[in-house]
């Protein structure tokens, strides 16, 4: 346990969490010796922890909290619909108010041919959802062999064990084993495995790695591609701008349906409702969390496109869905969130004034000699970590992500660690003098790095 702490109470609820609390991807062995930091409360970009510490949360939670801590409105519309309705399901030909009008509130905002939702409790859900509804949509047109769905290495689409194996974490799949009859193929991630080629080679060479699996499967066996428009927890990976075209056509030329996972790049990341949107790219399936509710309380959703839906009309029962699917207390906290983004005009300040003016601050980062690259997209950032920077060579040891994610911790900074990648996706309502005080730090705290892996 850290006997560093200035909190008695610091200390009694580290304890509590070594008696009885198992935390989700954490290192067992690491958190017994130096116990968890206690978050305590947060408001706007700022948390504070139990030992009094004012934090720039860089990463809205975990890529979630898309207009800020602290939103009074979201607590009464909860707490308002606590009173009218706490619960009641959405199974068996039942609904409520808030269910229906959120379904109409995202069919606005989704791209017109998609008009349709699936409610789940969270990301991992909503993929689950959509590996069924997939199978099920090529069983109803009479073609149930096609069943492969086809992922991508490092990619990321949640911890159940459905999601897990959509995604290409290999540290996942060995803890617990895939579902069958899902393959991958390579991420676009050119600063990691371009090689010699250049950005836009890389990009066309890795779209075209999803018409070589497709042949190699057979196409009569191919159900799905899925894809995160812009890579989060992978390292914020922002293919070279060859790929999403040539996926496109890809997908044009093939009977298959394609999902775009939009955990993280839905409500508003890249400045746009959806990474889709963004992208140009027309998916048949959007998956949906984090952002929906600025993560104030657990939703997720599977948006489906009109095509799809009267495939569904004709299939019968759906046997799926969850206790929670459509939850009215979720459903009305994310009315209230949308509310907020669309009224207060958050993505117009996003597009036009704050992704901007991170993007160049983000950029002056780059002479930093540990610095490799740095990329971003609207409230999006990844600094590459490298010992160095004219050949992208990396460290011998791996570690020195999280030595910098140490630094930013104990300087009032979160940034996340991804290897040797450095990522932020902070609040979408971000100030301009908040990001300033980001780059700052963020500076700060490469050079605490750079003086510690020079000794
Ligand atoms: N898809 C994507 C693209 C995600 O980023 C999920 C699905 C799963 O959502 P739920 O709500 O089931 O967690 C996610 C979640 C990280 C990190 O360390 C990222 C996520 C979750 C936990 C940690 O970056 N993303």
């Amino acid at each position: 346990m850290n006997k560093t702490v200035h909190n008695p109470k610091t200390l009694e609820w580290q304890v509590l969490s070594d008696k009885h609390h198992l935390a989700p991807f954490s290192d067992y062995k690491q958190l017994k010796q130096t116990g968890p930091r206690i978050i305590t409360r947060a408001d706007g970009v700022y948390l504070w922890d139990s030992e009094g510490n004012k934090i720039l949360d860089a990463m809205a939670g975990l890529w979630c909290v898309a207009i800020g801590y602290g939103r009074d409105e979201l607590a009464k519309a909860a707490s308002h619909q606590m009173n009218v309705l706490p619960y009641y399901n959405t199974f068996f030909m039942t609904a409520h108010p808030p269910v229906l009008e959120l379904a109409k509130v995202i069919a606005e905002l989704a791209p017109a041919h998609m008009n349709h939702v699936f409610f789940t409790g969270s990301g991992s859900e909503a993929n689950d959802t959509m590996v069924r509804m997939v199978r099920h949509y090529w069983a109803v047109k009479g073609q149930p062999e096609k069943k492969v769905i086809i992922g991508r290495l490092n990619g990321y689409h949640g911890s159940t064990v459905a999601g897990a194996s959509l995604g290409g974490m290999k540290a996942m799949h060995d803890q617990g084993g895939m579902i069958p009859d899902i393959v991958h193929i390579a991420q676009p991630y050119w600063f990691g495995e371009g090689g010699d080629m250049s950005p836009d080679e890389f990009g066309t060479w890795a779209a075209d790695q999803l018409e070589k699996k497709i042949l190699e499967i057979g196409i009569d066996n191919v159900a799905a591609f899925v894809a995160e428009p812009i890579q989060g927890a992978g390292g914020v990976i922002i293919a070279p701008d060859t790929y999403w075209p040539r996926i496109r056509e890809i997908l044009a030329k093939y009977d298959i349906l394609f999902t775009a996972d939009e955990v993280v790049c839905g409500f508003g990341r890249t400045g746009e409702w959806f990474g889709s949107d963004y992208y140009g790219i027309s998916p048949d399936f959007m998956t949906i969390a984090k952002g929906l509710t600025s993560g104030y309380i657990p939703m997720g959703g599977l948006i489906v496109s009109d095509k799809v839906a009267e495939v569904l009309n004709e299939g019968g029962d759906f046997y799926h869905g969850f206790t929670y699917s459509g939850h009215p207390v979720s459903a009305a906290v994310a009315l209230e969130n949308i509310r907020i983004i669309r009224e207060e005009k958050i993505l117009e300040r996003v597009r036009e004034e704050t992704a901007p003016y991170l993007q160049k601050r983000l950029r002056e980062l780059e002479d930093h000699p540990l610095v490799g690259e740095i990329r971003g997209l609207g409230m999006l950032g990844a600094i590459e970590l490298v010992k160095n920077k004219h050949t992208r060579e990396r460290f011998e040891s791996n570690g020195v992500g999280m030595i910098c994610r140490n630094h930013c911790f104990n300087n009032g900074l979160i940034m996340r660690a991804v290897g040797e990648t450095m990522v932020i996706a902070p609040p979408l309502v971000i100030s301009k003098s908040e990001i300033d005080e980001l780059i700052a730090k963020a500076r700060l705290c490469l050079d605490l790095t750079y003086e510690e892996v020079l000794v």
